[in-house]
C-alpha cells in the first residue's frame, strides 16, 4: 500500500517539466501545473480550462488560458524570489485529496503553499501561501493576479484591463479574439495589512511585515474565473471550509476509485497516479469531454481525440457514471459537427473530428507536423483519413448504455449518433470485385502508414461494433431504430472484408503492409538523425518500412479478443511487437491488454506499469516534427487502469453488474480493487 502522495525533493531545472505535468492540480473544468508560484509564461505556468477556445488570425484554434491569479514575489535583505536558490525544495502532491503542496528553505525564510481545484465544483482554484522567518527578517511579499499568461498560438486577448473591486478583490479581464469574455477575480485575506498596487500586467497586493523568528505571514488566495459573465458556481466564501470540503470529497472519490496492490511499490504509486489524474478529469459540470492533454494545456488544440472513448471511458463507467454520462453527451451535442464534416469530404453521416473541441468541427490542421530542420510544413492525413474515430465514438456509446442500462440517451440524441455513423461508413465504403466493403485510403490507429486499403482495425472495428450494437438492441427489444433499419446495418457489417490470420497466425495491418521493408524498431532507431524528426508521412523513413508508431492490429486485438484464437492472439502479439516504436503514449495500455489476454502476464504488468509511470517519468516525446506536444498523458492514465480492470481482473460491467474473471500474477494476489455498481461503492479482494 503507503504511496498516495508523490514527491519531488530538490529537484533540478531539468524535472521542471515533468513535475509541471505530473504535479498539475484540477476539478475537470479547471486546472494549475504543478509550477512554482514565481513561475510565468516564460516557465509555461498555466491556469487552464477546458471546453472555450479562441483563434487568432490564421494560428490554431486552441483553448485559452485563464489570466493568472497565483502570481508572487517575495522581498528580504537576502534577496529576492525569484532569483534566489533555496536550501531545499520540496513539491508533495498529495494524490488522496487533491491538493499540491510546496515547501522550499531559504536561509532566511521558508515558503509554503498549497493549492487545489475544489473536486466536483466550478472554475475555482484556491492557494494559501505562508512565509515563516527562520530568523528575524523583514518580508516583502506580493500577491498577484497577472495578465501577462503563457499562450501558444495567442495572443488571444488584443483587449484585456486590470482593476479592483469596491470588496477589495482584483479583477482580470479580457475579450477573446473571438468575442468572448473572460474574467479572473482574485479575493484573498491576509494575516498583515495590505498595500494595493496596480502595474502593466499585475494587479494585487503588498503585505510587508516585520518577522521575529518563528512568525509568518499568511495568505488565503480565491481565485474565480467566468466566461461570458455566467457563474458556473458561486465561489466559495471561507477558504478553509472549502479546503475541508475538497479534502473530504477527493479523498472519497479516490479511496473508492483505487486499487490497493500488495508488494508493488512503484506500482501502486503508478496506478495512485493513474487514478489522481483521473479524478482530477472528471468534470461533474458541463459536456465538454477531457482533451488529449487534459488539464495541462493548449498541446494538441485541447482537442478531443478517441483517447476518450477509448482510453478514458472504461475508468468512468467503474466510477462514475455521471461523468461517463457527460463525456457520452458531448459526442451526442457534437454530431451536427460531424455530419458538416462529412459534407465537407463529400461523404454521408457522421464522420467524427479527429481533433474536435467544443462544436465537433475538424480542428486538425491538414498539415498537422513540422519538418524540424526547415521549419516546413508536412502534409498529413489525419484529419481526412483516420477515419475509425466514428467508430469509436460509437463503440464509446454503446459501452456506456450496455454498462449502465441507460436507453434514455439514445432517445436523447444517441439513436442519431449511431445511425449517422452507420451511415457515414456506408458512404465512405467501395465494394469490391470480391463483393465485399473496402475501406480504402485510411491511416489506422499507427499513423506512421497513410492512405492505405483496408487497415485492419478500422474494417474489424466497423463490423464488429456494429454487428455487437445490434445484437444488443435486439436482446433489450430496443424500438427506438426500427428492426429494418437494424437489420440493414447487419448486412451492411458482415459484408466488410475482414482480414484473416495468415499461414503464419500474423493479421497484416493493411494491405501491402507485409511487403514493407522487415526491420526492427531496435534496428531502424539508429537511422533517426534528429530526435524531433517525423517518422511518418510521405518522406517519413518509417513509411517504407514496417515500424509502426502504436498499437493498431494489437489494439484491435485487446479490445475484442472473443473474435480470435488464443493462437491468433500470441502470434500478433509477438509478431508486432519488435516493429512497434511505441512513440505514442496510448501504445503500452494495448501492448498490456493484450498480453494479459495471452496469458503473458509478467508482459501485462510491465507494460501496465510503464503506462502508469508515464507522466511520472516524463520520458515521452515532446515534439511530432517541430511541433511541441509536451503535456500530461491522461490516455496513457486510462489505459493503464484499462489494463487492471479489463485484462488482469477481466471486469466486465453490464446494465450496473460488474463480473469478474482475474487473470492476475501470483504477486499480485491479495489485490483489492474498489469500484461502483449502480453508483454504489464496492470493493473486492482477489
Ligand atoms: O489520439 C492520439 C493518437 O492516437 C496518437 N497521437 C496523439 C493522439 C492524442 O493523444
Amino acid at each position: 500500500m503507503r504511496p498516495r502522495s508523490l514527491l519531488a525533493r530538490n529537484y533540478s531545472p531539468e524535472d521542471l517539466e515533468r513535475i509541471a505535468n505530473a504535479f498539475l492540480v484540477g476539478n475537470g473544468r479547471v486546472g494549475y501545473k504543478g509550477t512554482r508560484e514565481e513561475f510565468g509564461k516564460e516557465e509555461r505556468a498555466t491556469f487552464s480550462l477546458i471546453g472555450t477556445y479562441d483563434q487568432r488570425e490564421d494560428k490554431w484554434r486552441e483553448p485559452i488560458n485563464l489570466f493568472d491569479p497565483l502570481g508572487f514575489r517575495i522581498e528580504t535583505s537576502l534577496g529576492t524570489i525569484p532569483g534566489r536558490e533555496p536550501l531545499r525544495r520540496e513539491f508533495r502532491l498529495d494524490m488522496r485529496h487533491g491538493i499540491l503542496y510546496r515547501k522550499d528553505v531559504y536561509e532566511d525564510v521558508e515558503v509554503r503553499t498549497e493549492r487545489f481545484c475544489p473536486y466536483g465544483g466550478g472554475l475555482h482554484l484556491l492557494q494559501k501561501i505562508e512565509v515563516r522567518a527562520r530568523k528575524d527578517a523583514k518580508v516583502l511579499l506580493s500577491s498577484f493576479l497577472t495578465t501577462d499568461i503563457h499562450e501558444i498560438n495567442g495572443p488571444h486577448f488584443p483587449e484585456k484591463s486590470l482593476s479592483f473591486l469596491e470588496d477589495g478583490s482584483v479583477l482580470a479581464s479580457g475579450v477573446t479574439n473571438e468575442g468572448r469574455k473572460v474574467e479572473v477575480i482574485l479575493r484573498e485575506e491576509g494575516s498583515h495589512g495590505r498595500r494595493p498596487f496596480l502595474e502593466k500586467e499585475r494587479v494585487g497586493y503588498l503585505y510587508e511585515a516585520d518577522l521575529r523568528q518563528g512568525e509568518r505571514i499568511l495568505l488565503r488566495k480565491i481565485g474565480e474565473a467566468r466566461i461570458d459573465g455566467e457563474i458556473e458556481e458561486e465561489a466559495p466564501l471561507s477558504y478553509e471550509e472549502a479546503r475541508r470540503r475538497h479534502f473530504l470529497s477527493f479523498e472519497r472519490a479516490f479511496e473508492e476509485a483505487r486499487a490497493i496492490l500488495p508488494r508493488d511499490g512503484e506500482l501502486q504509486k503508478g496506478m495512485d497516479h493513474a487514478v489522481y489524474s483521473l479524478l482530477i478529469l472528471g468534470n461533474h459540470r458541463k459536456a465538454t469531454s477531457i482533451p488529449a492533454r487534459g488539464l495541462s494545456g493548449q498541446v494538441y488544440k485541447g482537442a478531443i481525440f478517441w483517447d476518450t472513448e477509448m482510453f478514458l471511458l472504461p475508468f468512468f463507467l467503474l466510477t462514475d457514471q455521471e461523468v461517463a454520462r457527460l463525456l457520452v453527451q458531448y459526442r451526442i451535442n457534437t454530431l451536427p459537427g460531424a455530419l458538416l464534416k462529412a459534407r465537407e469530404f463529400g461523404f454521408e453521416g457522421a464522420f467524427y473530428a479527429w481533433e474536435s473541441q467544443e462544436d465537433g468541427r475538424e480542428r486538425c490542421s491538414l498539415y498537422n507536423v513540422t519538418d524540424p530542420r526547415t521549419g516546413e510544413p508536412i502534409r498529413t492525413y489525419f484529419a481526412d483519413c483516420q477515419i475509425h474515430i466514428s467508430i469509436d465514438v460509437f463503440h464509446g456509446l454503446m459501452e456506456y448504455v450496455r454498462a449502465s442500462g441507460d436507453l434514455r440517451i439514445l432517445e436523447e440524441g444517441g439513436k442519431d449518433v449511431l445511425r449517422e455513423v452507420v451511415r457515414f461508413y456506408r458512404s465512405r465504403a467501395s465494394l469490391g470485385e470480391d463483393g465485399l466493403y473496402h475501406f480504402k485510403g485510411v491511416i489506422g490507429p499507427d499513423e506512421y502508414h497513410e492512405l492505405v486499403d483496408d487497415n485492419a482495425y478500422t474494417n474489424a472495428m466497423v463490423r464488429f461494433e456494429i454487428e455487437d450494437a445490434v445484437s444488443y438492441l435486439r436482446k433489450k427489444g430496443y424500438g427506438g431504430i426500427p428492426g429494418e433499419e437494424l437489420g440493414e446495418w447487419l448486412r451492411f457489417a458482415r459484408a466488410i472484408y475482414l482480414q484473416k490470420p495468415g499461414k503464419d497466425g500474423v493479421i497484416e495491418q493493411f494491405a501491402g503492409y507485409l511487403g514493407l521493408e522487415d526491420v526492427r524498431y531496435e534496428e531502424f532507431r539508429k537511422r533517426i538523425e534528429d530526435p524531433k524528426e517525423y517518422l511518418g508521412g510521405k518522406e517519413g523513413k518509417a513509411t517504407p518500412t514496417r515500424v509502426i508508431k502504436q498499437a493498431d492490429v494489437v489494439a484491435l486485438l485487446a479490445l475484442h479478443p472473443e473474435r480470435y484464437s488464443r493462437e491468433a492472439l500470441r502470434k500478433n502479439l509477438r509478431f508486432y511487437e519488435p516493429y512497434t516504436e511505441g512513440g505514442s503514449s496510448l501504445s503500452n495500455s494495448m501492448y498490456g491488454l493484450l498480453s494479459a489476454w495471452c496469458g503473458n502476464l509478467g508482459k501485462a504488468v510491465r507494460y501496465m506499469r510503464e503506462s502508469t509511470l508515464t507522466d511520472i517519468r516524463g520520458s515521452k516525446k515532446m515534439f511530432a516534427g517541430g511541433i511541441y506536444i509536451g503535456g500530461s498523458h491522461p490516455a496513457a492514465m486510462g489505459g493503464a487502469y484499462l489494463d487492471l480492470a479489463r485484462g488482469l481482473l477481466g471486469a466486465r460491467i453490464e446494465e450496473n453488474k460488474v463480473r469478474f474473471s482475474p487473470n492476475l500474477p501470483k504477486e499480485m494476489k491479495g489485490l483489492r480493487y474498489r469500484y461502483k455498481e449502480g453508483g454504489i461503492p464496492k470493493e473486492r479482494k482477489f
